[in-house]
């Protein structure tokens, strides 16, 4: 990671969060970045300009973030400014392309899209069981509707997602288990295995259950065992740039999980 790097990725510091999905696309291709709020001193204040509710536009003639993560890159604007993009699909489908994790044709690139908007579906759902209510509030004043929610979500909603990979793995016939498009890592590959990671620490009683009860083998399996193998993420993921989750997304409230 150097200070001179061409992406800036501007996050809340200390927690995996959303930032993580944009991480693991730069570790898994060994590319520089620099995670600004982690790295910089005082970084943080750049985090909060970009939640600044008066601006309209940055320096560089940017709209403005509605929320983190953004990211910042060099010599990619108007007239070879920054440009500064916000919302990690968006900042996924952009550097899919640049880092080649967006799939081999015009047709992966598509079907990579719709499966990394899947996950981060699974994403945002999870972060609802203890939000259920309002973003705002605090988890403590919201335990009830948060219990309702996190039932539905273990029961319903996660073998629904899950069950749902398992069939694309399976039905890729090139990946062999590890890749949900073609023979080759992609991003939508990296979004998902973040949010399962993220699961077994905020569920790990409805998780373990469901992997000893043998379902979504491939997922939990082959596919879970092999995204770290690629490029530098294995060595990240035994580092301290991989921050522990803590009040993120992936929260563990032991009366949210299986009992
Ligand atoms: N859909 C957006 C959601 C962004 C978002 O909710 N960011 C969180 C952190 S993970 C945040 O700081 N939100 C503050 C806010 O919405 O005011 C994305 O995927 O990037």
């Amino acid at each position: 990671m150097s200070n001179d790097a061409k992406y800036e990725l501007l996050y809340w510091p200390g927690i995996p969060g959303r930032g993580e999905f944009v991480r693991l696309a730069f570790e898994a291709t060994g590319t520089p970045y620099l995670d600004v709020s982690n790295q910089v001193e005082g970084g943080i204040h750049q985090i909060l300009a970009l939640k600044d509710e008066k601006a309209s536009h940055d320096a560089d003639g940017n709209p403005p973030a509605l929320a983190p993560p953004a990211l910042r890159i060099h010599g990619e604007g108007k007239n070879g400014k920054s440009l500064l993009l916000s919302q990690t699909p968006a900042i996924l489908a952009f550097l899919g392309e640049k880092l080649e994790l967006a799939g081999a044709d015009a047709t992966e690139k598509a079907w990579i899209q719709a499966l990394a908007l899947t996950a981060l579906d699974l994403n945002n759902e999870t972060h609802d069981t203890h939000h259920p209510v309002s973003t705002l509030a605090y988890y403590e004043d919201q335990k009830p509707e948060a219990l309702r929610r996190a039932t539905d979500f273990r029961e319903t909603r996660i073998p629904k997602f899950l069950g749902y990979f398992e069939r694309v793995l399976k039905g890729n016939k090139e990946g062999q288990g590890k890749y949900l498009v073609g023979d080759k890592l992609s991003y939508a590959d990296l979004t998902l295995w973040q949010v399962v990671h993220g699961l077994k620490f905020a569920f790990p009683n409805e998780l373990k259950a469901r992997e000893e009860a043998g379902e979504f083998p491939t997922v939990f399996k082959t596919f879970f065992a092999s995204v770290p193998e690629h490029g530098q993420l294995k060595e990240y993921l035994e580092s301290d740039r991989r921050k522990p989750y803590s009040k993120g997304i992936f929260r563990h409230y032991p009366e949210l999980d299986r009992q």
